[in-house]
C-alpha cells in the first residue's frame, strides 16, 4: 500500500497513528506530498479528484480518502484489538468523538489557510473568529468527557490526540490547555505512545 501524505497534516497523522497502532504500517510505503488549495499537487489528482492527504493506493490498485474511510479499511487489516469498536453504543461513541475532532482539525486548518494562504487584502477576521470558535466550542466538549476515558486508544481518542497536536503546532498561543486539565493529563500519557511520537508534525 501507498500512503500519500504531509508532514503538517493532522488528518495524514491520524492514519500514520492509526497504521502504526494497528501494525498495518510495515506493509505501508508513506510518501510525502505537498498539496495546497490554491495549486493542487498533479501527481495526486491523478489519484484522488480531491487532492487532499491523506490518501491511500491499496495493493488492489483502489485509491481510498479521506482519512475516515483510510483508517476504517486499515482496522479492517488486521485481527488485534479494534480501533473501530464493531456496534452499539460504543461504535457511535467513538465516531461521534471522531467527527467532533475531525471538526477541530477542520477549523483549525481553515483558519490556518486564511492566514497562511489568503491574500492579506482578502482576510476576514469575523470568519477565522467564527472558525476559532468552532474550536474552543470542540475542546471544551472533549474536556467534558476526557476525565472519564481510560487508557483505551480508538478511532475518536486517536483523532482528539491528533487535534490537540495540531493545535501545540500551528496554534500554541491560543492556550487550548488555558481551563482544561483533564484534557491536558490525558493527552501528557496518550502524546508519550511510540505511534504519536514517530508520527510529530513538521
Ligand atoms: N476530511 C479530510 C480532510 C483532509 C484535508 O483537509 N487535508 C488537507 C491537509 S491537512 C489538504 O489536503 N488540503 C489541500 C487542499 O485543500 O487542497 C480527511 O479527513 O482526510
Amino acid at each position: 500500500m501507498k500512503l500519500r501524505y504531509a508532514p503538517a497534516s493532522p488528518f495524514a497523522r491520524k492514519v500514520r497513528v492509526v497504521a502504526r497502532e494497528t501494525g498495518t504500517i510495515g506493509r505501508i510505503e508513506e510518501t510525502i506530498m505537498l498539496v495546497s488549495p490554491v495549486a493542487p499537487n498533479a501527481d495526486l489528482a491523478r489519484e484522488n479528484p480531491l487532492v487532499k492527504v491523506p490518501s491511500l493506493v491499496t495493493d488492489e490498485g483502489d485509491t481510498l480518502y479521506d482519512s475516515r474511510v483510510i483508517c476504517e479499511y486499515l482496522d479492517s487489516l488486521h485481527t488485534g484489538r479494534k480501533l473501530f469498536p464493531g456496534s452499539g453504543r460504543e461504535r457511535f461513541t467513538a465516531l461521534r468523538r471522531q467527527a467532533l475532532a475531525d471538526g477541530i482539525m477542520d477549523a483549525a486548518v481553515l483558519c490556518r489557510y486564511e492566514v497562511a494562504v489568503r491574500p492579506e487584502a482578502a482576510r476576514w477576521p469575523e470568519w477565522i473568529a467564527g472558525q476559532k470558535k468552532k474550536v474552543m466550542g470542540g475542546l471544551d466538549a472533549l474536556e467534558a468527557e476526557a476525565g472519564k476515558w481510560d487508557e483505551a486508544f480508538d478511532i475518536g481518542r486517536i483523532t482528539a490526540a491528533c487535534a490537540l497536536g495540531y493545535l501545540d503546532f500551528r496554534y500554541g498561543d491560543w492556550n487550548w490547555r488555558g481551563n482544561r486539565p483533564s484534557l491536558e493529563a490525558w493527552y501528557e500519557q496518550i502524546a508519550t505512545r511510540p505511534s504519536m511520537n514517530e508520527t510529530i508534525l513538521k
